[in-house]
Protein backbone atom coordinates (compact mmCIF):
# COMPACT_ATOMS: atom_id res chain seq x y z
CA UNK A 1 0.00 0.00 0.00
CA UNK A 2 1.67 3.45 -1.11
CA UNK A 3 1.39 6.40 1.45
CA UNK A 4 -1.11 8.30 -1.08
CA UNK A 5 -3.83 5.10 0.21
CA UNK A 6 -3.10 5.52 3.25
CA UNK A 7 -5.59 7.66 6.14
CA UNK A 8 -5.61 7.04 9.75
CA UNK A 9 -8.76 7.02 12.06
CA UNK A 10 -7.48 7.56 15.53
CA UNK A 11 -10.77 6.90 17.69
CA UNK A 12 -11.22 6.48 20.98
CA UNK A 13 -13.80 3.77 22.81
CA UNK A 14 -17.25 4.87 22.53
CA UNK A 15 -19.80 6.73 24.26
CA UNK A 16 -21.72 6.65 26.32
CA UNK A 17 -19.42 6.32 29.36
CA UNK A 18 -20.40 5.61 33.27
CA UNK A 19 -23.78 3.70 31.74
CA UNK A 20 -23.94 0.54 32.45
CA UNK A 21 -24.90 -1.62 29.12
CA UNK A 22 -23.78 -4.72 27.36
CA UNK A 23 -19.86 -2.95 27.10
CA UNK A 24 -19.21 -1.60 29.93
CA UNK A 25 -20.14 -0.56 33.76
CA UNK A 26 -21.15 2.49 35.16
CA UNK A 27 -19.45 2.20 38.33
CA UNK A 28 -16.35 4.33 38.51
CA UNK A 29 -16.59 4.24 34.62
CA UNK A 30 -17.51 8.15 33.99
CA UNK A 31 -15.30 10.29 31.52
CA UNK A 32 -14.53 12.71 34.55
CA UNK A 33 -11.93 12.95 37.23
CA UNK A 34 -13.34 14.69 40.17
CA UNK A 35 -17.08 13.34 40.25
CA UNK A 36 -15.84 9.88 39.24
CA UNK A 37 -12.85 9.83 41.61
CA UNK A 38 -11.92 12.80 43.77
CA UNK A 39 -15.13 14.42 45.17
CA UNK A 40 -17.48 11.52 44.48
CA UNK A 41 -20.36 11.31 47.37
CA UNK A 42 -19.72 15.27 47.24
CA UNK A 43 -22.65 16.19 45.57
CA UNK A 44 -23.81 19.22 44.47
CA UNK A 45 -20.47 20.65 45.76
CA UNK A 46 -18.43 18.31 43.00
CA UNK A 47 -16.20 20.17 40.03
CA UNK A 48 -16.95 18.47 37.14
CA UNK A 49 -14.88 17.99 34.48
CA UNK A 50 -14.06 15.81 31.54
CA UNK A 51 -10.23 15.44 29.78
CA UNK A 52 -10.07 14.86 25.78
CA UNK A 53 -8.75 11.28 25.23
CA UNK A 54 -4.77 13.28 24.85
CA UNK A 55 -2.79 10.06 22.87
CA UNK A 56 -5.24 10.02 20.10
CA UNK A 57 -4.04 13.70 19.32
CA UNK A 58 -0.70 13.72 20.26
CA UNK A 59 -0.20 10.17 17.70
CA UNK A 60 -2.05 12.25 15.04
CA UNK A 61 -0.02 15.01 15.19
CA UNK A 62 3.41 12.56 15.10
CA UNK A 63 2.98 10.81 11.89
CA UNK A 64 3.22 11.96 8.05
CA UNK A 65 0.29 10.52 6.81
CA UNK A 66 -2.96 12.21 6.81
CA UNK A 67 -5.15 11.57 9.56
CA UNK A 68 -8.99 12.02 11.64
CA UNK A 69 -8.91 11.95 15.46
CA UNK A 70 -12.56 10.89 16.53
CA UNK A 71 -12.99 11.17 20.61
CA UNK A 72 -16.19 10.22 22.61
CA UNK A 73 -17.97 9.21 19.27
CA UNK A 74 -21.70 7.58 20.19
CA UNK A 75 -21.63 4.60 18.07
CA UNK A 76 -23.67 6.20 14.57
CA UNK A 77 -21.04 8.63 15.04
CA UNK A 78 -18.19 6.19 14.66
CA UNK A 79 -20.20 4.18 12.11
CA UNK A 80 -20.26 7.21 9.96
CA UNK A 81 -17.12 8.10 10.24
CA UNK A 82 -15.92 4.73 8.87
CA UNK A 83 -17.41 5.55 5.92
CA UNK A 84 -15.26 8.14 5.18
CA UNK A 85 -12.62 5.97 4.10
CA UNK A 86 -9.73 4.89 5.82
CA UNK A 87 -6.68 2.43 5.62
CA UNK A 88 -6.39 1.84 9.50
CA UNK A 89 -8.38 2.70 12.42
CA UNK A 90 -6.05 2.83 15.43
CA UNK A 91 -8.09 2.50 18.74
CA UNK A 92 -6.64 3.60 22.39
CA UNK A 93 -8.33 1.99 25.39
CA UNK A 94 -7.80 1.13 28.93
CA UNK A 95 -8.60 -2.23 30.27
CA UNK A 96 -12.15 -2.03 31.42
CA UNK A 97 -13.69 -0.59 27.94
CA UNK A 98 -12.40 -3.96 26.29
CA UNK A 99 -15.36 -4.80 25.12
CA UNK A 100 -16.12 -1.97 23.39
CA UNK A 101 -12.77 -2.36 21.75
CA UNK A 102 -14.12 -5.33 20.71
CA UNK A 103 -17.67 -4.70 19.87
CA UNK A 104 -15.55 -1.88 17.42
CA UNK A 105 -13.12 -4.38 15.67
CA UNK A 106 -15.91 -7.01 15.35
CA UNK A 107 -17.77 -4.08 13.02
CA UNK A 108 -14.63 -2.86 11.43
CA UNK A 109 -13.81 -6.68 10.09
CA UNK A 110 -17.40 -7.44 8.95
CA UNK A 111 -17.66 -4.14 6.80
CA UNK A 112 -14.61 -3.29 5.97
CA UNK A 113 -12.44 -6.16 5.96
CA UNK A 114 -9.42 -4.61 4.43
CA UNK A 115 -8.67 -1.89 7.25
CA UNK A 116 -5.67 -2.96 9.38
CA UNK A 117 -6.49 -2.34 12.97
CA UNK A 118 -4.16 -1.27 15.62
CA UNK A 119 -4.80 -1.34 19.26
CA UNK A 120 -2.86 0.95 21.66
CA UNK A 121 -2.98 2.33 25.32
CA UNK A 122 -3.20 0.61 28.89
CA UNK A 123 -5.80 -2.08 27.66
CA UNK A 124 -3.36 -3.62 25.68
CA UNK A 125 -1.97 -5.26 28.49
CA UNK A 126 -4.54 -7.97 28.65
CA UNK A 127 -3.57 -11.27 28.66
CA UNK A 128 -5.69 -12.97 26.16
CA UNK A 129 -6.66 -10.21 24.34
CA UNK A 130 -6.43 -12.07 20.99
CA UNK A 131 -8.76 -14.35 22.14
CA UNK A 132 -11.65 -11.34 22.82
CA UNK A 133 -10.86 -9.28 20.39
CA UNK A 134 -9.92 -9.65 16.29
CA UNK A 135 -6.54 -7.10 15.94
CA UNK A 136 -3.77 -6.85 13.08
CA UNK A 137 -1.34 -4.78 15.79
CA UNK A 138 -0.67 -4.40 19.25
CA UNK A 139 1.03 -1.15 19.84
CA UNK A 140 2.73 -1.89 23.98
CA UNK A 141 4.01 0.81 25.57
CA UNK A 142 5.19 4.49 23.76
CA UNK A 143 3.12 5.39 20.89
CA UNK A 144 4.32 7.84 18.95
CA UNK A 145 8.06 6.07 18.36
CA UNK A 146 6.38 2.85 17.56
CA UNK A 147 3.35 4.57 14.85
CA UNK A 148 6.29 6.47 13.43
CA UNK A 149 8.36 3.33 12.63
CA UNK A 150 5.39 1.19 11.56
CA UNK A 151 4.24 3.68 8.90
CA UNK A 152 7.95 4.76 8.07
CA UNK A 153 7.81 8.78 9.26
CA UNK A 154 11.04 10.02 10.60
CA UNK A 155 11.86 9.37 14.34
CA UNK A 156 14.46 11.99 14.12
CA UNK A 157 11.64 14.50 14.27
CA UNK A 158 11.20 16.23 17.49
CA UNK A 159 8.01 14.87 19.20
CA UNK A 160 5.05 17.27 17.81
CA UNK A 161 2.93 18.74 21.00
CA UNK A 162 -0.70 18.85 20.31
CA UNK A 163 -2.54 22.51 21.13
CA UNK A 164 -5.51 21.06 23.16
CA UNK A 165 -8.61 23.20 25.19
CA UNK A 166 -8.19 21.51 28.41
CA UNK A 167 -11.27 20.19 30.23
CA UNK A 168 -13.48 19.70 27.36
CA UNK A 169 -16.67 20.73 29.77
CA UNK A 170 -16.81 22.66 33.65
CA UNK A 171 -19.34 23.10 35.69
CA UNK A 172 -19.58 24.21 39.28
CA UNK A 173 -22.72 24.25 40.82
CA UNK A 174 -24.23 23.01 37.85
CA UNK A 175 -23.25 26.26 35.67
CA UNK A 176 -21.05 25.60 32.85
CA UNK A 177 -18.23 27.92 33.18
CA UNK A 178 -15.52 28.63 30.17
CA UNK A 179 -12.36 26.21 30.23
CA UNK A 180 -9.62 28.28 29.98
CA UNK A 181 -6.59 26.16 30.80
CA UNK A 182 -4.70 23.04 28.35
CA UNK A 183 -2.24 20.38 28.57
CA UNK A 184 1.19 19.01 28.62
CA UNK A 185 2.18 15.67 28.33
CA UNK A 186 5.83 16.09 29.03
CA UNK A 187 6.73 12.69 29.66
CA UNK A 188 4.93 8.87 30.00
CA UNK A 189 5.75 6.65 32.64
CA UNK A 190 7.81 6.65 36.19
CA UNK A 191 11.31 4.90 37.36
CA UNK A 192 9.88 4.80 40.95
CA UNK A 193 7.85 1.15 39.92
CA UNK A 194 6.01 1.06 42.74
CA UNK A 195 4.32 -2.54 42.52
CA UNK A 196 0.81 -2.35 41.88
CA UNK A 197 1.52 1.02 39.18
CA UNK A 198 0.18 0.28 35.80
CA UNK A 199 1.81 3.66 34.48
CA UNK A 200 5.43 2.47 35.22
CA UNK A 201 5.05 -1.11 34.49
CA UNK A 202 3.32 0.01 31.25
CA UNK A 203 6.33 1.60 30.19
CA UNK A 204 8.85 -0.91 31.66
CA UNK A 205 9.82 1.38 34.40
CA UNK A 206 10.84 4.13 32.67
CA UNK A 207 10.21 7.78 32.17
CA UNK A 208 10.23 8.44 28.43
CA UNK A 209 10.50 11.98 27.79
CA UNK A 210 8.28 13.85 25.07
CA UNK A 211 9.49 17.44 25.75
CA UNK A 212 13.18 16.83 27.26
CA UNK A 213 14.13 20.45 28.30
CA UNK A 214 12.62 23.57 30.47
CA UNK A 215 12.37 25.24 26.69
CA UNK A 216 10.21 22.51 25.02
CA UNK A 217 7.75 22.58 28.14
CA UNK A 218 7.65 26.98 27.69
CA UNK A 219 7.64 26.51 24.03
CA UNK A 220 3.83 24.65 24.15
CA UNK A 221 2.78 26.77 27.07
CA UNK A 222 3.35 29.84 24.80
CA UNK A 223 1.79 28.64 21.65
CA UNK A 224 -1.01 27.66 23.87
CA UNK A 225 -1.09 30.86 24.97
CA UNK A 226 -0.93 32.09 21.53
CA UNK A 227 -3.22 30.54 20.01
CA UNK A 228 -6.03 29.53 23.02
CA UNK A 229 -5.07 32.34 25.89
CA UNK A 230 -4.02 29.45 28.08
CA UNK A 231 -2.15 30.58 31.14
CA UNK A 232 -3.16 27.26 33.19
CA UNK A 233 -1.81 23.81 32.39
CA UNK A 234 -2.45 20.15 33.54
CA UNK A 235 0.92 18.44 33.43
CA UNK A 236 0.68 14.97 32.86
CA UNK A 237 3.70 13.72 33.94
CA UNK A 238 3.74 10.92 36.67
CA UNK A 239 6.67 12.65 38.24
CA UNK A 240 7.12 16.37 37.36
CA UNK A 241 9.16 17.19 39.82
CA UNK A 242 11.60 13.89 39.25
CA UNK A 243 13.10 15.84 36.49
CA UNK A 244 14.84 18.80 38.25
CA UNK A 245 16.88 20.24 35.23
CA UNK A 246 13.67 20.39 33.32
CA UNK A 247 11.43 22.34 35.93
CA UNK A 248 14.05 24.49 36.90
CA UNK A 249 14.70 25.46 33.10
CA UNK A 250 11.60 26.18 32.98
CA UNK A 251 11.16 28.58 35.77
CA UNK A 252 14.48 30.11 34.66
CA UNK A 253 12.53 30.71 31.50
CA UNK A 254 9.53 32.00 32.88
CA UNK A 255 11.77 34.33 35.04
CA UNK A 256 13.61 35.84 32.15
CA UNK A 257 10.50 36.49 30.16
CA UNK A 258 8.89 37.66 33.60
CA UNK A 259 5.90 35.39 32.06
CA UNK A 260 4.14 33.34 34.67
CA UNK A 261 2.36 29.92 33.83
CA UNK A 262 0.64 27.87 36.54
CA UNK A 263 0.20 23.80 36.40
CA UNK A 264 -1.39 21.08 37.86
CA UNK A 265 0.71 18.08 38.24
CA UNK A 266 1.53 14.83 40.04
CA UNK A 267 5.12 14.27 42.15
CA UNK A 268 5.90 11.91 44.37
CA UNK A 269 6.34 12.64 48.19
CA UNK A 270 10.37 12.13 48.17
CA UNK A 271 10.72 14.82 45.24
CA UNK A 272 8.11 17.28 46.49
CA UNK A 273 10.57 17.55 49.30
CA UNK A 274 13.83 17.70 47.28
CA UNK A 275 12.59 20.29 45.51
CA UNK A 276 11.30 22.46 48.04
CA UNK A 277 7.58 24.52 48.81
CA UNK A 278 10.10 27.98 47.71
CA UNK A 279 10.42 26.42 44.37
CA UNK A 280 7.00 24.98 43.50
CA UNK A 281 5.52 28.40 44.59
CA UNK A 282 7.86 30.19 41.91
CA UNK A 283 7.35 28.14 39.39
CA UNK A 284 3.51 28.13 39.89
CA UNK A 285 2.20 24.90 40.87
CA UNK A 286 -1.10 25.02 42.26
CA UNK A 287 -2.20 22.05 42.63
CA UNK A 288 0.40 18.62 43.37
CA UNK A 289 -1.44 14.88 43.13
CA UNK A 290 0.54 13.04 45.45
CA UNK A 291 0.26 8.92 46.19
CA UNK A 292 0.46 8.73 50.43
CA UNK A 293 -0.89 5.13 49.60
CA UNK A 294 -1.09 3.81 52.86
CA UNK A 295 -0.07 4.65 56.36
CA UNK A 296 2.39 1.89 57.02
CA UNK A 297 4.38 3.16 54.30
CA UNK A 298 4.97 0.50 52.18
CA UNK A 299 6.92 2.11 49.34
CA UNK A 300 10.19 4.07 49.01
CA UNK A 301 8.25 7.52 47.75
CA UNK A 302 7.08 8.04 51.27
CA UNK A 303 9.45 6.22 53.50
CA UNK A 304 10.67 8.73 56.60
CA UNK A 305 8.24 11.70 55.30
CA UNK A 306 6.19 13.16 57.57
CA UNK A 307 3.24 13.65 55.42
CA UNK A 308 1.18 15.80 57.58
CA UNK A 309 3.62 18.18 58.12
CA UNK A 310 4.84 18.47 54.26
CA UNK A 311 0.99 18.55 53.08
CA UNK A 312 0.39 21.39 55.76
CA UNK A 313 3.03 23.59 54.55
CA UNK A 314 2.08 23.00 50.57
CA UNK A 315 -1.34 24.71 51.22
CA UNK A 316 0.20 27.11 53.78
CA UNK A 317 1.91 28.33 50.46
CA UNK A 318 -1.26 28.10 48.31
CA UNK A 319 -0.64 24.30 46.62
CA UNK A 320 -3.70 22.44 46.83
CA UNK A 321 -3.41 19.24 47.12
CA UNK A 322 -4.46 15.51 46.15
CA UNK A 323 -3.68 12.96 48.26
CA UNK A 324 -4.01 8.91 46.65
CA UNK A 325 -4.54 6.42 48.34
CA UNK A 326 -5.44 2.55 48.40
CA UNK A 327 -8.13 0.17 49.98
CA UNK A 328 -7.75 -3.09 50.22
CA UNK A 329 -4.03 -3.87 51.32
CA UNK A 330 -3.50 -7.31 52.60
CA UNK A 331 -2.67 -5.64 56.47
CA UNK A 332 -6.07 -4.08 55.83
CA UNK A 333 -8.98 -5.75 57.95
CA UNK A 334 -12.63 -4.34 59.34
CA UNK A 335 -10.89 -1.93 61.77
CA UNK A 336 -7.19 -0.93 60.25
CA UNK A 337 -9.23 -0.28 56.90
CA UNK A 338 -11.28 2.47 58.73
CA UNK A 339 -7.94 3.32 60.51
CA UNK A 340 -6.27 4.25 57.41
CA UNK A 341 -9.38 6.19 55.87
CA UNK A 342 -8.83 8.43 59.33
CA UNK A 343 -5.26 8.77 58.65
CA UNK A 344 -5.82 9.99 55.27
CA UNK A 345 -8.60 12.19 56.35
CA UNK A 346 -6.70 13.55 59.40
CA UNK A 347 -3.38 14.31 56.57
CA UNK A 348 -6.05 17.40 56.28
CA UNK A 349 -5.58 17.68 52.67
CA UNK A 350 -7.86 19.86 50.07
CA UNK A 351 -8.81 16.57 48.28
CA UNK A 352 -8.69 12.43 48.50
CA UNK A 353 -8.62 9.95 45.74
CA UNK A 354 -9.76 6.52 47.11
CA UNK A 355 -9.08 3.65 44.97
CA UNK A 356 -9.70 -0.13 45.33
CA UNK A 357 -6.44 -2.39 45.24
CA UNK A 358 -5.86 -3.44 41.94
CA UNK A 359 -3.59 -5.64 40.50
CA UNK A 360 -3.39 -4.59 36.97
CA UNK A 361 -1.88 -7.66 34.54
CA UNK A 362 2.00 -6.94 33.98
CA UNK A 363 2.83 -5.10 37.44
CA UNK A 364 4.51 -6.75 39.88
CA UNK A 365 1.47 -7.09 42.57
CA UNK A 366 -0.10 -9.35 39.80
CA UNK A 367 2.66 -11.24 39.35
CA UNK A 368 2.83 -11.77 42.98
CA UNK A 369 -0.61 -12.11 43.33
CA UNK A 370 -0.69 -14.74 40.33
CA UNK A 371 2.22 -16.73 42.21
CA UNK A 372 -0.28 -16.97 45.39
CA UNK A 373 -3.35 -18.16 43.47
CA UNK A 374 -5.05 -15.16 44.67
CA UNK A 375 -6.13 -13.54 41.04
CA UNK A 376 -9.50 -14.03 40.60
CA UNK A 377 -11.26 -14.92 37.24
CA UNK A 378 -13.07 -11.39 37.00
CA UNK A 379 -13.82 -10.15 33.59
CA UNK A 380 -11.31 -6.76 32.39
CA UNK A 381 -14.89 -4.88 32.30
CA UNK A 382 -15.05 -4.66 36.02
CA UNK A 383 -11.07 -3.44 36.72
CA UNK A 384 -12.00 -0.18 37.14
CA UNK A 385 -10.89 0.12 40.81
CA UNK A 386 -14.07 1.14 42.10
CA UNK A 387 -15.98 -2.15 42.37
CA UNK A 388 -15.38 -5.85 43.16
CA UNK A 389 -11.61 -6.39 44.11
CA UNK A 390 -9.78 -9.04 41.72
CA UNK A 391 -7.95 -10.63 44.06
CA UNK A 392 -9.17 -12.87 47.02
CA UNK A 393 -8.44 -10.83 50.10
CA UNK A 394 -7.85 -12.52 53.45
CA UNK A 395 -10.68 -10.15 55.11
CA UNK A 396 -12.72 -9.06 53.01
CA UNK A 397 -14.43 -11.74 50.55
CA UNK A 398 -17.59 -9.94 49.52
CA UNK A 399 -18.00 -7.89 46.57
CA UNK A 400 -20.89 -5.68 47.91
CA UNK A 401 -18.07 -4.82 50.95
CA UNK A 402 -15.39 -3.56 48.28
CA UNK A 403 -18.32 -1.29 46.58
CA UNK A 404 -18.99 -0.01 49.75
CA UNK A 405 -16.38 0.77 52.02
CA UNK A 406 -15.03 2.55 49.16
CA UNK A 407 -17.82 4.61 48.70
CA UNK A 408 -17.53 5.13 52.32
CA UNK A 409 -14.39 6.42 52.38
CA UNK A 410 -15.31 9.23 50.04
CA UNK A 411 -18.10 10.16 52.33
CA UNK A 412 -16.39 9.63 55.04
CA UNK A 413 -13.74 12.80 53.83
CA UNK A 414 -16.71 15.02 52.56
CA UNK A 415 -18.81 14.72 55.97
CA UNK A 416 -15.10 15.38 58.10
CA UNK A 417 -13.39 18.29 55.76
CA UNK A 418 -16.67 19.49 54.26
CA UNK A 419 -16.84 20.66 50.32
CA UNK A 420 -13.60 20.05 48.46
CA UNK A 421 -14.33 23.69 46.85
CA UNK A 422 -14.09 25.20 50.41
CA UNK A 423 -10.47 23.89 51.10
CA UNK A 424 -9.37 24.53 47.85
CA UNK A 425 -10.62 28.28 48.05
CA UNK A 426 -8.85 28.75 51.69
CA UNK A 427 -5.83 26.68 50.64
CA UNK A 428 -6.12 29.45 47.39
CA UNK A 429 -6.25 32.20 49.98
CA UNK A 430 -3.81 31.55 52.49
CA UNK A 431 -1.59 30.82 49.72
CA UNK A 432 -1.95 34.33 48.12
CA UNK A 433 -1.47 36.11 51.80
CA UNK A 434 1.06 34.00 52.73
CA UNK A 435 3.53 34.22 49.54
CA UNK A 436 2.88 37.91 49.25
CA UNK A 437 4.11 38.71 53.19
CA UNK A 438 6.99 36.49 52.32
CA UNK A 439 8.01 38.61 49.59
CA UNK A 440 7.72 41.82 51.05
CA UNK A 441 9.77 40.28 53.92
CA UNK A 442 12.59 39.11 51.59
CA UNK A 443 12.40 42.36 49.34
CA UNK A 444 13.10 44.38 52.69
CA UNK A 445 15.55 41.97 53.88
CA UNK A 446 17.70 41.51 50.98
CA UNK A 447 16.62 37.78 50.45
CA UNK A 448 17.02 36.93 46.91
CA UNK A 449 16.27 33.72 45.11
CA UNK A 450 19.17 30.92 44.57
CA UNK A 451 18.32 29.24 41.47
CA UNK A 452 21.07 26.07 42.45
CA UNK A 453 20.38 25.76 45.51
CA UNK A 454 16.53 26.23 45.42
CA UNK A 455 15.90 28.95 48.17
CA UNK A 456 16.43 31.90 49.14
CA UNK A 457 19.36 33.33 50.96
CA UNK A 458 21.11 36.80 51.61
CA UNK A 459 22.34 39.18 49.59
CA UNK A 460 24.82 41.82 50.41
CA UNK A 461 22.64 44.14 48.47
CA UNK A 462 19.05 45.05 47.41
CA UNK A 463 18.08 42.74 44.25
CA UNK A 464 14.86 43.82 42.74
CA UNK A 465 12.62 40.13 42.31
CA UNK A 466 10.23 41.36 39.61
CA UNK A 467 9.00 38.10 38.55
CA UNK A 468 7.19 37.15 42.03
CA UNK A 469 4.68 40.22 41.90
CA UNK A 470 3.42 38.96 38.73
CA UNK A 471 3.37 34.96 40.51
CA UNK A 472 1.01 36.65 43.25
CA UNK A 473 -1.19 38.52 40.93
CA UNK A 474 -2.07 35.04 39.49
CA UNK A 475 -1.93 33.33 42.88
CA UNK A 476 -4.64 36.25 43.53
CA UNK A 477 -6.66 35.57 40.46
CA UNK A 478 -6.93 32.09 41.43
CA UNK A 479 -8.49 32.44 45.16
CA UNK A 480 -10.96 35.20 43.72
CA UNK A 481 -11.87 32.57 41.26
CA UNK A 482 -12.95 30.38 43.87
CA UNK A 483 -14.60 33.09 46.11
CA UNK A 484 -18.50 33.12 44.26
CA UNK A 485 -19.10 29.61 44.98
CA UNK A 486 -18.82 29.57 48.75
CA UNK A 487 -22.22 30.87 49.49
CA UNK A 488 -23.42 27.97 47.64
CA UNK A 489 -21.15 25.80 49.40
CA UNK A 490 -22.44 26.81 52.80
CA UNK A 491 -25.84 26.64 51.40
CA UNK A 492 -25.76 22.87 50.45
CA UNK A 493 -23.18 22.09 53.50
CA UNK A 494 -23.92 18.29 54.88
CA UNK A 495 -23.78 19.12 58.67
CA UNK A 496 -22.99 21.76 60.84
CA UNK A 497 -19.12 21.50 61.04
CA UNK A 498 -18.68 22.17 57.34
CA UNK A 499 -21.27 25.24 57.58
CA UNK A 500 -18.64 26.50 60.31
CA UNK A 501 -15.93 25.79 58.73
CA UNK A 502 -17.02 27.51 54.90
CA UNK A 503 -18.17 30.05 56.78
CA UNK A 504 -14.82 31.00 58.47
CA UNK A 505 -13.48 30.58 55.01
CA UNK A 506 -16.36 33.00 53.63
CA UNK A 507 -14.67 35.43 56.50
CA UNK A 508 -11.49 34.91 55.73
CA UNK A 509 -12.09 35.82 51.90
CA UNK A 510 -13.94 39.24 53.75
CA UNK A 511 -11.09 40.11 55.94
CA UNK A 512 -8.65 40.10 53.17
CA UNK A 513 -10.21 41.85 49.86
CA UNK A 514 -13.49 43.36 52.03
CA UNK A 515 -16.92 42.09 51.11
CA UNK A 516 -17.13 41.87 47.56
CA UNK A 517 -18.27 43.95 44.33
CA UNK A 518 -21.89 43.70 42.95
CA UNK A 519 -20.17 41.31 40.00
CA UNK A 520 -19.03 39.17 43.01
CA UNK A 521 -22.43 38.94 44.82
CA UNK A 522 -24.64 38.43 41.41
CA UNK A 523 -21.96 35.40 40.46
CA UNK A 524 -22.55 34.06 43.83
CA UNK A 525 -26.60 34.39 44.03
CA UNK A 526 -26.32 33.01 40.15
CA UNK A 527 -24.23 29.58 41.62
CA UNK A 528 -26.90 29.32 44.57
CA UNK A 529 -29.64 29.11 41.90
CA UNK A 530 -28.08 26.88 39.36
CA UNK A 531 -26.49 24.70 42.70
CA UNK A 532 -30.53 24.40 43.31
CA UNK A 533 -31.43 23.02 40.12
CA UNK A 534 -28.11 20.60 40.57
CA UNK A 535 -29.44 19.73 43.31
CA UNK A 536 -32.52 18.96 42.76
CA UNK A 537 -31.72 16.88 39.55
CA UNK A 538 -29.12 14.80 41.46
CA UNK A 539 -31.90 13.64 43.92
CA UNK A 540 -34.08 12.79 40.67
CA UNK A 541 -31.06 10.38 39.33
CA UNK A 542 -31.06 9.17 43.25
CA UNK A 543 -34.41 7.86 42.60
CA UNK A 544 -33.35 5.71 39.69
CA UNK A 545 -30.64 4.00 41.97
CA UNK A 546 -27.48 6.29 40.01
CA UNK A 547 -25.20 8.31 42.60
CA UNK A 548 -26.05 11.50 40.60
CA UNK A 549 -25.82 13.06 37.27
CA UNK A 550 -23.95 11.31 34.55
CA UNK A 551 -22.51 13.88 31.93
CA UNK A 552 -21.46 12.55 28.49
CA UNK A 553 -18.70 14.96 26.71
CA UNK A 554 -19.55 16.11 23.15
CA UNK A 555 -18.14 14.12 20.43
CA UNK A 556 -14.58 15.84 19.05
CA UNK A 557 -13.65 15.60 15.39
CA UNK A 558 -10.02 16.91 14.16
CA UNK A 559 -8.47 16.11 11.06
CA UNK A 560 -4.86 16.42 10.73
CA UNK A 561 -2.68 16.88 7.28
CA UNK A 562 -0.21 14.73 8.48
CA UNK A 563 3.79 15.96 9.76
CA UNK A 564 5.75 18.09 7.09
C1 LIG B 1 -6.39 11.37 31.80
C2 LIG B 1 -6.81 10.05 32.42
C3 LIG B 1 -8.16 9.78 32.51
C4 LIG B 1 -9.24 10.70 32.00
C5 LIG B 1 -9.71 10.10 30.64
C6 LIG B 1 -9.66 11.03 29.53
C7 LIG B 1 -10.10 10.27 28.27
N1 LIG B 1 -10.76 10.98 27.42
O1 LIG B 1 -9.85 9.10 28.10
C8 LIG B 1 -10.35 10.45 33.06
C9 LIG B 1 -10.02 11.27 34.29
C10 LIG B 1 -11.75 10.74 32.60
C11 LIG B 1 -10.04 8.99 33.35
C12 LIG B 1 -11.00 8.09 33.69
C13 LIG B 1 -10.72 6.78 33.95
N2 LIG B 1 -9.50 6.22 34.03
CO1 LIG B 1 -7.95 7.11 33.58
N3 LIG B 1 -6.23 7.99 33.40
C14 LIG B 1 -5.88 9.13 32.90
C15 LIG B 1 -4.37 9.32 33.09
C16 LIG B 1 -4.15 10.15 34.34
C17 LIG B 1 -3.60 9.96 31.94
C18 LIG B 1 -3.77 9.31 30.57
C19 LIG B 1 -3.18 10.19 29.52
O2 LIG B 1 -3.89 10.81 28.76
N4 LIG B 1 -1.84 10.30 29.45
C20 LIG B 1 -1.14 11.08 28.47
C21 LIG B 1 -1.01 10.24 27.18
C22 LIG B 1 -0.18 10.99 26.16
O3 LIG B 1 -0.33 9.06 27.54
P1 LIG B 1 -0.99 7.60 27.36
O4 LIG B 1 -2.45 7.67 27.46
O5 LIG B 1 -0.27 6.67 28.20
O6 LIG B 1 -0.66 7.29 25.84
C23 LIG B 1 0.64 6.87 25.43
C24 LIG B 1 0.74 5.35 25.30
O7 LIG B 1 -0.06 4.67 26.24
C25 LIG B 1 0.38 5.07 23.89
N5 LIG B 1 -1.00 4.90 23.47
C26 LIG B 1 -2.14 5.20 24.08
N6 LIG B 1 -3.18 4.94 23.29
C27 LIG B 1 -2.71 4.48 22.14
C28 LIG B 1 -3.35 4.06 20.97
C29 LIG B 1 -2.59 3.62 19.90
C30 LIG B 1 -3.29 3.20 18.67
C31 LIG B 1 -1.18 3.59 19.98
C32 LIG B 1 -0.36 3.15 18.85
C33 LIG B 1 -0.54 4.00 21.17
C34 LIG B 1 -1.31 4.43 22.22
O8 LIG B 1 0.89 6.21 23.22
C35 LIG B 1 0.82 7.37 24.04
C36 LIG B 1 2.12 8.14 23.86
O9 LIG B 1 3.18 7.36 24.28
C37 LIG B 1 -3.93 7.84 33.29
C38 LIG B 1 -2.73 7.66 34.19
C39 LIG B 1 -1.48 8.05 33.47
N7 LIG B 1 -0.68 8.81 34.10
O10 LIG B 1 -1.26 7.65 32.35
C40 LIG B 1 -5.16 7.19 33.88
C41 LIG B 1 -5.49 5.74 33.51
C42 LIG B 1 -5.28 5.58 32.03
N8 LIG B 1 -6.89 5.62 33.82
C43 LIG B 1 -7.22 4.47 34.29
C44 LIG B 1 -8.52 4.12 34.73
C45 LIG B 1 -8.66 2.76 35.36
C46 LIG B 1 -9.60 4.99 34.59
C47 LIG B 1 -11.03 4.80 35.08
C48 LIG B 1 -11.58 3.39 34.97
C49 LIG B 1 -11.20 5.34 36.49
C50 LIG B 1 -10.21 4.97 37.41
N9 LIG B 1 -10.56 4.04 38.22
O11 LIG B 1 -9.12 5.52 37.39
C51 LIG B 1 -11.82 5.82 34.27
C52 LIG B 1 -12.46 5.22 33.01
C53 LIG B 1 -13.16 6.22 32.13
C54 LIG B 1 -13.75 5.56 30.93
N10 LIG B 1 -15.07 5.51 30.83
O12 LIG B 1 -13.04 5.08 30.07
C55 LIG B 1 -6.04 3.57 34.41
C56 LIG B 1 -6.00 2.50 33.32
C57 LIG B 1 -5.55 1.16 33.83
C58 LIG B 1 -5.61 0.11 32.78
N11 LIG B 1 -4.61 -0.72 32.70
O13 LIG B 1 -6.52 0.01 32.04
C59 LIG B 1 -4.86 4.61 34.38
C60 LIG B 1 -3.56 4.08 33.81
C61 LIG B 1 -4.69 5.10 35.83
C62 LIG B 1 -4.17 4.04 36.75
N12 LIG B 1 -2.92 4.06 37.11
O14 LIG B 1 -4.91 3.20 37.18
N13 LIG B 1 -8.73 8.73 33.15
S1 LIG C 1 5.74 7.08 42.11
FE1 LIG C 1 3.61 7.11 41.37
S2 LIG C 1 3.81 6.98 39.13
FE2 LIG C 1 5.78 6.40 39.99
S3 LIG C 1 5.70 4.17 40.12
FE3 LIG C 1 5.02 4.95 42.10
S4 LIG C 1 2.78 5.10 41.93
FE4 LIG C 1 3.61 4.89 39.87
Amino acid sequence: MSDMSKKVLFASVFAPYGVKNRYAESLGMQMELMNNQVTRQQGVHSPRQSYLSFALYLLAENIHLPSTVLDFPRWKDFVKELKKGYSHVAISFIVPNVLKVKRMTEYIRKHYSHVKIILGGYGTVIPNLKEMVDYDYLSEGEGVKWMRQFFGTSLDLPVKHPILRNPVYNYIYGLKTKARGSVIFPGVGCENACKFCITSHYFKKEHVSLLPTGQSVYDVCQEANQRLGAKTFMVLDENFLKHEQRARELLQIMEKEENPYSFVTFSSAENIKRMGVDFMVRCGITRIWVGVESKMNLHDKTKGIDLRALFEDLRAHGIIVLASTILFHDHHDKDTIKEEIDWVCELDTDLVQFMNYTPIPTTELYRELKEQGRIKNIHPRHLSGAGELAFDHPHFKKAKDHERLLRKAFRRKYLKGGPAIARMAQTALRGYVRVDADYEYRQKNSLIWDSEGRSYKKSDFFVEDAFMPKRIETMKREALRYRPGLIAALFFSPNRSSRRYVMSVIREFSDVFGRGKFSFKLQASILLLSGGIEWIRIQFNRVFRREGIIRQPPVVRKEYQGLK
